[in-house]
């Protein structure tokens, strides 16, 4: 073993490493300045009146304009409102082309430097392997609000309002980004799309109007990764919906989630979430948690019952979560929604969406959080995102961690993939990166670290030697005595038997060190 080396044998392509690389992207009032600048230099030397460098640099905005694909409808003011009409001359993200591979040496910021789609990674195309989705919450809705500070992000194409013409708009920003990305899938809430009515039957209508759209957009090859249901925003579920303890809010909750399946179905999606961001409660003192536990797996059997009737054959998934905005989830980790599914007689029904950010706020690693799945054979679905190791909530940020990504990437190989589901980037923009290509930067970014988490964990698998390691330190029970135990055969007094005979056992090391170092090589 100590003379292989794991790299030789690497399925994907080498190069020069990015790590000198340096970001070459300017924003446009860099731009403008950077204009300003070049313009006002070459006029010092032509000996220009400070009145004609104005009219030039008029001139100079009212071409770069046509460019660009003339003006947008409404300014990019949130206090605009001009939300009725859902056109938008031009493109939403002029001058950003579409995203193709470039390789590793690369230094575009908008070109993929180690995800090449078609490429054949361990017998499956890299495309094939993740099924990346765009999350339009984070995308299209993301404000950069946070609890101290008001909105940062002043899309050109937002009018400041919430209206159905506005949803429409945003929805084409939605796939010319998808188009441009080069991925074929979304993930929503029903409440991201379509904006509230006065009444169900309006806030329904909205949907079904912004839904009709998307599915025209969508083409024959885009279509939902999942989607599911905002139960947690408006104030009426702010006891949460299936365990709130309020009866009209769980009729209400079904009511909604009964639409979200309906149209997530429309759209062709391929599965459908649950995330109970406030299925938990704030204190136990005024809380009767068996009852909710129990109104909780009513509601999800309502749910699996309705699939069937209405003949959907997506996958029901349940994100787990430890906290936040709850102080306690029910759905804490994976293993303690595996346990919820088998009490219920659930397990057959449901599969699991593993988040990242949420494994390492339940205590976990990620890794830890997806071999627990796959291990219960309920593996469903990735939304790939990381936490901050020095920040205590869910930041939802792109993961760029190539280690973590190897590990993620090594259990979805052993899982054969994740096909219905797939990686939804689960994961926001920093509140201070504000450029319109910051979007496509982060989602580059993000689809790039798990390629190359892909080609790492190819090169574990291909060279052997990990899997080596863990196989000898289970060696003694490749033996007779270890069979019976597997097999559940082995008795306590046979074991007695053994364990008099052999005296004290040889207890081997377990070459930590040597697995890191194997690990390590292949980064
Ligand atoms: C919240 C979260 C949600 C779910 C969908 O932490 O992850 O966006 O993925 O409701
Ligand atoms: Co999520």
């Amino acid at each position: 073993m100590a003379n292989r080396n794991p790299v030789s044998r690497s399925p994907c392509r080498t190069g020069l490493s990015p790590k000198y690389w340096i970001l070459m992207v300017i924003s446009e009032e860099e731009k403008e300045v950077r204009l300003l600048h070049d313009s006002t230099a070459s006029m010092r030397t032509m000996k220009m009146k400070p009145v004609e460098i104005l009219l030039l640099v008029l001139c100079l905005n009212i071409v770069a304009f046509g460019v660009n694909g003339g003006p947008p409808t409404c300014p990019a003011n949130l206090e605009s409102d001009c939300g009725d009409s859902d056109e938008w001359k031009g493109e939403f993200f002029p001058g950003i082309p579409k995203i193709k591979y470039e390789g590793p040496s690369s230094k575009n910021p908008l070109a993929f430097k180690w995800y090449n789609a078609e490429e054949v990674i361990l017998g499956k195309k890299m495309k094939d392997w993740f099924r990346f989705s765009v999350a339009f919450w984070h995308t299209f809705r993301g404000t950069g609000a946070d609890p101290f500070g008001a909105p940062t992000k002043n899309w050109p194409w937002e009018d400041g309002t919430n209206s159905v013409a506005m949803a429409k708009r945003r929805m084409r920003a939605n796939f010319e980004f998808i188009d441009k990305l080069g991925v074929d899938w979304w993930c929503f809430h029903d409440r991201d799309i379509a904006p509230d009515g006065q009444t169900l039957e309006e806030t329904n209508a909205n949907l079904d109007e912004v839904v009709e759209f998307a599915k025209e957009l969508q083409g024959s090859k885009i279509r939902p990764l999942w989607g599911t249901a905002q139960l947690f925003l408006h104030p009426r579920y702010m006891h949460g919906g299936a365990t709130s303890s309020e009866l009209g809010v769980y009729a209400y909750a079904a009511a909604q989630v009964k639409k979200a399946m309906e149209v997530t179905h429309y759209l062709g999606g391929e599965n459908y979430v649950f995330w109970g961001g406030r299925e938990g409660y704030q204190s136990l003192l005024n809380t009767d948690m068996g009852r909710e536990l129990d109104h909780m797996a009513r509601f999800l059997e309502a749910a699996v019952a309705y699939k069937k009737k209405i003949g959907f054959k997506g996958t029901l998934l349940i994100e787990p979560k430890p906290q936040e905005p709850t102080k306690h989830q029910y759905d804490w980790d994976a293993a303690t929604t595996a346990n919820f599914l088998r009490k219920y007689g659930l397990i057959g029904e449901f599969k699991l969406n593993i988040e990242c950010n949420h494994a390492t706020l339940a205590g976990h690693s990620c890794h830890h959080e997806l071999e627990t799945a796959r291990l219960n054979d309920l593996l469903g679905n990735i939304d790939a995102n990381t936490g901050d190791p020095q920040i205590g909530w869910d930041t939802d940020q792109f993961l760029t961690d190539i280690a973590e990504a190897t590990m993620v990437m090594q259990s979805v190989v052993k899982n054969g993939g994740l096909a219905p589901g797939g990686f939804n980037f689960d994961a926001k923009l920093r509140r201070e990166s504000t450029d319109v290509e910051d979007l496509f930067i982060a989602h580059i970014s993000g689809m790039d670290t798990l390629a190359r988490g892909l080609c790492n964990a190819a090169k574990i698998i291909e060279d052997g030697s990990l899997a080596e390691l863990v196989r000898k330190r289970y060696a003694s029970f490749d033996t007779e005595l270890g069979a019976l135990i597997e097999t559940g055969k082995a008795d306590f007094e046979l074991l007695e038997k053994k364990a008099l005979q052999w005296g004290e056992p040889k207890v081997p090391s377990a070459k930590q060190e040597l697995a890191e170092m194997i690990f390590q090589s292949a980064l």
